[in-house]
């Protein structure tokens, strides 16, 4: 079926991706993007390391092909370079080809939606989410506007603060919209990536685990400053945040009425409908 080359690039290329693929696995895996700071993002380390484990074999096929091609086919010194033969119509090749891609595209498919559906993930599902994690969760409103996020917590009176805060171990529920232009809500090490798009109320769902800072950026280009979109959330043990809403709602009381109620969504125009 195959020739002698056909055969040695095989063994080659089988010796290689055993010993490379469980190092990737196990060694490269764990430091993967984007860490162990909620549920989510540790399942994303999970699915990252499979991806990197799966592709470590087509990558070693690569390196051992043209290893192989570059030392064992080149041509003699002072004879003219010529192309071989071309590789046309071969079943086997195309049979062994398209088997392998539709087997670890399906395998993929089918790995992807079952992650998706078991906890939803961290990425924003629109407002109507069909991956919905069971148990109580903790709704936590985030606004974007031209250029900085603002959070309200609707079972704590509404109240709104510039500080992402949220309790340790607990899930949330993230309402991701927008005042003005298209922004992105990215909160780098909970692994929750969400579109924030006005008059839209994007869910996504995060369970946190132990206290930790993490990085809250804006990733969708929305105008002059959007590089200066940044700030830092924390997760804190149950009682600091019980202890936190409480000051945030006595330090904003006195503006507290100035605030739209609580809606999905809003829009900068008062004259235009909140959603
Ligand atoms: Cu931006």
């Amino acid at each position: 079926m195959f020739s002698s080359s056909g055969r040695k690039v095989i063994a080659a290329w089988i010796v290689l991706s055993a010993i490379a693929t469980p190092i990737v696995a196990i060694v490269v895996g764990p430091h993967l993007p984007p860490g162990n700071g909620s549920v989510q993002a540790t399942e994303q380390v999970f699915d990252n390391t499979w991806m990197t484990a799966i592709v470590t074999p087509i990558i070693c096929l690569l390196v051992v092909f043209f290893a192989y091609v570059l030392v064992v086919n080149r041509a003699p010194k002072g004879q003219e370079l010529r192309d071989g033969p071309p590789l046309r119509n071969d079943a086997t090749v195309q049979t062994v080809w398209i088997a392998l891609t539709s087997i670890t595209v399906l395998f993929l498919a089918g790995f992807g939606t079952y992650e998706l559906l078991q906890n939803g993930s961290g990425g924003g599902q629109g407002p109507s989410p069909i991956a919905v994690p069971a148990g109580k969760k903790i709704p936590v409103q985030v606004i974007a506007q031209q250029w900085q996020f603002t959070y309200r917590y609707p079972t704590f009176g509404g109240l709104e603060t510039p500080q992402l805060v949220l309790p340790a171990d607990s899930y949330i529920e993230l309402h991701v919209t927008s005042l003005d232009a298209i922004h992105s809500f990215w909160a780098y090490e909970l692994g929750i990536k969400a579109d924030a798009n006005p008059g839209v109320d994007n869910v996504a769902y995060v369970k946190t685990k132990g206290p930790r800072t993490f990085h809250v950026r804006c990733a969708e280009l929305c105008g002059l400053w959007h590089g200066y979109m940044f700030n830092n959330g924390r997760v804190v043990p149950q009682a600091q945040f019980t202890a936190w809403i409480k000051s945030q709602q006595h330090d904003f009381a006195a503006v507290q009425k100035y605030l739209p109620p609580y809606a999905k969504s809003y829009y900068p125009d008062p004259q235009r409908r909140a959603g």
